[in-house]
């Protein structure tokens, strides 16, 4: 067969504006591509919502593939196993309630879930901004090309429309912080230091709706609540994420 580069380059870039272009309205966005964010859209997908994680990186995974200083290990508690079990992401057992498994393998299934859940991804694309109609409800991002911000652009970006959002954007809790610059009516405490106890045994309870249309999970829910760090567990992050997406289809199944 010969091959003509036209086709591929068209190939590309029209499945891809047909991608962006269903994306713009969509039942939920999700802020990130971490383990929380991948977990939260996986449930969502799997709910039958329309579901767009927007991933600042190249790739999606966050600072799950670093493991525990770089060993590419992380750990899970009893708590969080039966997520381990539902993504197919094998692991041993180390010492009583604690499992053992490897970040890429964990990352690999997390995102390959989502891919089977319909999840569509937009990769090196920033969340810059929120879309809030007279202070009362996020209806949208602003999003702008990673690359622009990089390279220090001054280019316009565009909107997504979202009927929820969801930051998981890890320690930084950027979109509880874009909203948190222009209302009081949030704030970000900011993370606290480590303690894996009380950092994994809170977590549910800040993962919450903190902004009509907006729900954090993850790290940027204990960072939102001013919570402890806890370092390379990742029970928390996946029951988290987990839950933001209960959070959600009890509100829109509501609707
Ligand atoms: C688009 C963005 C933007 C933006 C950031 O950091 P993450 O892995 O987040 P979580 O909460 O799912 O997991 C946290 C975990 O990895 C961790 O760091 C732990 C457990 N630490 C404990 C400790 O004590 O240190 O992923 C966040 C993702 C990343 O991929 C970012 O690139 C992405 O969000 N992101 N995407 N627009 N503005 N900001």
């Amino acid at each position: 067969m010969d091959l003509d580069e036209r086709i591929i380059s068209r190939a590309i870039i029209e499945s891809e504006l047909e991608a962006l272009h269903g994306s713009m309205d969509t039942d939920v966005a999700v802020v990130g591509g971490g383990p929380s964010g991948l977990a939260a859209a996986t449930f969502l997908g799997k709910a039958g919502y329309s579901v767009t994680l927007i991933e600042k990186n190249l790739s999606v995974g966050g600072g799950m593939w670093g493991g525990g200083m770089m060993f590419p290990r992380i750990v899970v508690q009893e708590e969080g196993r039966h997520l381990l079990d539902q993504f197919g992401i094998r692991y041993r057992s180390y010492s009583e309630g604690y499992y053992v498994a490897s970040s890429v393998e964990a990352v690999s299934k997390l995102a390959s879930a989502a891919c089977d859940a319909g999840v569509e991804f937009l990769t090196l694309m920033t969340v810059e901004d929120v879309m809030v109609r007279g202070d009362t409800r996020l209806s949208g991002l602003v999003v702008n090309w990673t690359a622009v911000g990089m390279a220090g652009l001054h280019v316009d970006p565009l909107t997504l429309a979202c009927r929820y959002a969801i930051d998981a954007t890890g320690h930084e809790a950027i979109v509880a912080r874009l909203i948190a610059k222009k209302t009081d009516r949030v704030v970000v405490k900011g993370e606290g230091f480590m303690w894996a106890e009380k950092a994994e045994s809170m977590i549910i309870r800040h993962t919450r709706e903190i902004f009509p249309g907006l729900v954090v999970t993850g790290m940027a829910a204990n960072a939102v609540s001013g919570e402890h760090r806890m370092g390379p567990v990742f029970g928390g992050m996946l029951l988290s994420g987990e839950y933001a997406a209960s959070l959600v289809i009890r509100e829109l199944s509501a609707r």
